[in-house]
Parts: C-alpha cells; structure tokens; sequence
C-alpha cells in the first residue's frame, strides 16, 4: 500500500456519492463531495509550503472543513496536530514551540493573538472559521482537487495529540498511521459497524475519542455521520431518531437521563450506544437501561494507546467493567513497585501493548522510557483488576489525574500557577465528585501572610492561563495541606475532606 491510513479510511470511498456528513442544517455532504474538498486543502497547505513529516497544528471548530483538514494530512503525510478550542494562547505557545509547527490554523477570532507567537517559532499561521471561511478556506477554493497521493508507512506518523503530564509540561504523543488503522479496524469489527450506520457524532474532534474512535471507525464502515457542532441536548434529541448508534462521554449519557425527552420510543431503532473517556458509573448503566431497554457499552482506552478493551458486542455487558482487551491487544495487571504480572483478581497497574499503541512522546526520550517498556508494554497508570471472566475492572490511577467530563486534567499544571499567585504559600488541586463532569477541580490556597490574598484576583490570573475546563470551580484557603510522614500531600485525605462539596450526601 502506498499509504496505510489514507487508502484504508479515505481512499477507497473517493468515488463514492453515499452521504458521510449529515449537518445541522440538512445539508447532506457525500464521501466524494468531502474527499474532493480535502484535496483542495491538500493543495492549499502545500502553497503554504508544508512538507511530508511537518506537524500543523489545528485550533479551529467542528466542521467539515476541520475534519477535511485531517484527511488532507494523511494524504500527504503531514502530521496533524488538533488542539482544544477551549486552549488560550498561553497555552497554546507551549504546543506550538514543543512540537515545532510549520503551520498553525486557527479561527480569524485568535489571528490577532497568535500572530506574535507564531512569529516568534518561525510557524506560518492561517485561518479557518467555524462557518469554513478564512483564508486557508478561500485559497483551498481555488485550489484543484487533483493530488498525488504521498506514499507513507504504517510506522509513519500521522498525528500528534499533546496529553498533559504529572510534572505539569504537555506531552507530544506520536501516533503512527498503523496505530490509528489497527484500531479503527478491529473497533469496525467488533462493534459490527457497517455502511448502513449514522452515528450521532457530538464529541470534538480534537481528541482520541471524536476523531480516531468515531470518525475513523465511521470512515472504516463507509457510514454516516450526524456531525453536530457540540453536545447539545435539543440537538442529541432531534439527531436521535435518524441514528443507529452514538458514542460519549459518561457526561453525555447522564445529561440524556435527566431529560423526559428521552424515552425508550426515541431510541427504538438505536442499536448501539458506547461510553468511554472517564468512567461511567454502574447505576448510569442501570437506569439506562431501565429507560430504554439498551445496556450501554463501555470500552476504555487513552491517548497514547487508542482503544484497548471493549465489552462484547453479543454477549454480557458488565457494568462497572471496560471489558476484555481488543483482539491484538495484550493486557496484564502488574505489581507497581517491581512489574512483575499479578494473578487474576489482584489489583495492580494496567499495562497494554499491541499495534494502538503509540511510538513514543515528542522528544522526550526520558518520559517515553518511563511509560513505555522496551518489551513494548506501555504503563497506563490506571490501576485494575482481571474478573474470572477475564473482564477489566478499573479502580483507580496511580497518576494524579482528574477527568472532568471526559477533558483530562493534571493537578500539577494549575498547582505551579496558583503557587506563583501573590499571597499564596503553597496549594495543592484535586478532583472531587461532580453531578455533570463525574469530577471537577478544587484548589486549595495556603495563604503565605505576607501579602493579602485575592481570591478574585487569583481567579482572573487562572481565567488569563488555563482553558476554562481546567479552572478550579472552587478555591478555598486553609490553614496547612495534610501530609504524610514522608512530607507528600496527602490528596486522598483532601478528596474525602471535600467529597460532598458539589454532591451533598
Ligand atoms: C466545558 N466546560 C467544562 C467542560 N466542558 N468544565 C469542566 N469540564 C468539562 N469537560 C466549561 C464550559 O466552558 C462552561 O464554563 C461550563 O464548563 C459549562 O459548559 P457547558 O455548556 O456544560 O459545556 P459543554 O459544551 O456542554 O461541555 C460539556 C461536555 C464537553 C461534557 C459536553 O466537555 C465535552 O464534549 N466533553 C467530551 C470530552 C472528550 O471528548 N473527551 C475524550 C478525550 S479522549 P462556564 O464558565 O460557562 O461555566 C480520551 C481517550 C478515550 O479520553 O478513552 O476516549
Ligand atoms: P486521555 O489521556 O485523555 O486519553 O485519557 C485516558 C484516560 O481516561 C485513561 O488512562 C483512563 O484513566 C480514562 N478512561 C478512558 N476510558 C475509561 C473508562 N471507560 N473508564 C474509566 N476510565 C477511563
């Protein structure tokens, strides 16, 4: 094959008038109408100058253009680089400098803003709006559709997506075009996916879950999309009935439950519901099922890795379980302190390995050392156990990770900016139980007496920093942080301290 990723997912349905996108505004766009747009984009980023192996970087919204984008990478092998459009500048630098962009593509909103910093990397910036205007938009207008197909390997890359770290600094993951077709593959297989599937499709596309789990299991059937611009429930309960699966976060399927729309008559043709990114609680899965008679799959998987474990298709859907490892890949349950593989039943560190996982972090050979093994088993930090069945219960992380609505988020990063705040001595960030987002942030301040400390004005320093997601949805001072003999804060201590702040017991 001459290249893996775009012959297996794009390629194959050019000629194809099957609808792939379903808008908002019933507008119908077919595989051959978008696979001729991408390659005006291909052409466009090639007359900004764009080679085979650079990365560009994408902060623009949902839309069909943003999804032509990442086909127009594949095709010729750039490697794409989607980033939230929650991300404020500050935050974007940092993604723009470690990953050595040539190109930056934002919304005209953020021209203005990024210009500078892009400047200053030597990254060329263009602009693509939510509407799919802007002037990479009007130049892949004029552009043809004609392009020779840039032969790539399977141990290419094909895309970078930047998961935070214990130690606060971002890390590049490497995905290669095997990493994304071996998975998209054995997903296709395993939840029966065909071209007579329309997926209701209200993820962003800047992450694993929207982009290589939905959309490419989608392209690998050669079926249809609802492609909503975001989760919105009036638009999940009129997008329903023209679908036969869906995909989510737990968030999704709890904001779904606490609305009377949703009946058992709206989800009547429904053949498949999947839920992963953060864990979907059991009684979620029960009063699912009690309103619509269909039990919930939860699969689990991760940047770094795509998807390693599904509950079956045919056969028993245990709540509170992720299920058994995906065909190719291997799982085992391994003792944190020597590695060495715990028996059935015991709770230890997940490690996986297999073709989904990826190549290593961005120029960080240290980090990748530390999580990848050289026998290829990569340590998830997610802590579980293996039922008689063989079926994967997750029950905890041995990483200081918060998952808020399916957005992961690193302690660490909002602790070195609430510790550089006036007034502040020290402060420690955990996640405690949320109605809506399963978790969400809380910051503790130990105040350093020197200065007065302004909560506001610490409030507004962070707003300035860190995507809106990330923010502490309450800041408390307190007199000292709890430690333990060894001086390390004792974040368990914090998160049963403060667990009914937003779920009153
Ligand atoms: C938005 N906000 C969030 C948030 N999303 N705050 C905390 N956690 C989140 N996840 C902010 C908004 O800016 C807003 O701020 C406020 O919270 C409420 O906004 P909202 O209207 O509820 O936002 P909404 O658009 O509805 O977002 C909620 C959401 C969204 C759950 C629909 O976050 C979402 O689509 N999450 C999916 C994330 C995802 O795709 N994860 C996959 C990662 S891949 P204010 O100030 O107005 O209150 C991965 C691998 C794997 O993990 O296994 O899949
Ligand atoms: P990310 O780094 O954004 O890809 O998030 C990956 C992390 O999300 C995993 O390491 C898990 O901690 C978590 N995760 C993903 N799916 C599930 C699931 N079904 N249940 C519990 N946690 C999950």
């Amino acid at each position: 094959m001459n290249n893996l990723l775009y012959e297996t997912l794009f390629d194959r349905h050019a000629d194809s008038k099957a609808t792939f996108l379903h808008l908002q505004d019933g507008t119908k766009i077919s595989y051959r109408d978008f696979l001729a747009k991408a390659a005006r984009f291909v052409n466009a980023l090639v007359a900004l100058g764009v080679k085979p192996g650079d990365r560009i970087a994408v902060q623009v919204a949902k839309s069909p253009e943003a999804l032509a984008l990442y086909a127009a990478c594949a095709r010729a092998g750039f490697v794409f680089l989607p980033l939230n459009t929650a991300y404020t500048v500050e935050e974007l630098s940092y993604f723009i400098e470690n990953s050595g962009a040539t190109l930056v593509i934002c919304d005209e909103k953020m021209f203005g803003s990024l210009s500078p910093v892009c400047e200053g990397f030597g990254a060329r910036l263009s602009t693509l709006n939510a509407d799919g205007t802007g002037e990479l938009a009007r130049s892949a207008q004029s552009a043809s559709s004609e392009f020779e197909t840039v032969h790539r390997s399977g141990d290419d890359l094909a895309a970078f997506l930047y998961t935070s770290g214990t130690t606060g600094r971002s890390k590049g993951a490497m995905l290669t075009q095997e990493n994304l077709v071996s998975n998209a593959r054995s997903l296709a297989n395993t939840w029966r996916f065909t071209d007579k599937d329309v997926l209701l499709h209200a993820l962003p596309i800047f992450h694993t879950h929207g982009l290589f789990v939905a959309t490419n299991v989608t392209l690998m059937a050669g079926g249809s999309m609802i492609f909503l611009p975001k989760f919105d429930l009036d638009q999940m309960i009129e997008g329903m009935p023209q679908a036969t699966t869906m995909m989510g976060v737990p968030t999704f399927y709890t904001r779904l439950l606490g609305d009377n729309r949703f009946t058992s008559d709206l989800t009547r043709h429904m053949r498949l519901f999947i839920s992963g990114s953060a864990p979907l609680l059991a009684e979620t899965h029960k009063e699912f099922e009690a309103r619509t008679g269909h039990r919930i799959l939860e699969r689990y998987g991760m940047t770094e890795t795509n998807m390693n474990t599904s509950n079956p298709y045919d056969g028993e859907r245990k709540a509170g379980t992720v299920g058994r490892p995906l065909p190719g890949v291997d799982l085992k349950i391994t003792d944190p302190e020597t590695g060495r593989e715990l028996p059935k039943g015991e709770i230890g560190q997940i490690e996986v390995r297999g073709p989904n996982v990826f190549k290593g972090y961005w120029q960080m050979p240290e980090k990748t050392a530390e999580e990848l093994r050289t026998d290829g088993f990569f340590i998830t930090g997610d802590l579980g156990r293996l039922d008689a069945d063989g079926y994967v219960q997750i029950v905890g992380r041995n990483k200081d990770l918060i998952i808020s609505g399916g957005y992961n988020i690193y302690p660490k990063e909002i602790e070195l900016l609430l510790d550089d705040q006036p007034g502040v001595l020290e402060s420690a960030v955990v996640g405690v139980p949320h109605p809506d987002f399963g978790e969400t942030v809380l910051g503790l301040l130990v105040a350093d007496k020197q200065e007065p400390l302004d909560l506001p004005g610490i409030a507004q320093s962070v707003n300035r920093s860190l995507a809106r997601f990330k923010q502490p949805r309450k800041l408390i001072v307190v007199d000292q942080l709890p430690r333990n003999t060894m001086g390390k804060v004792q974040k368990n201590v914090l998160r049963d301290n403060y667990q009914d702040l937003f779920v009153p017991a």
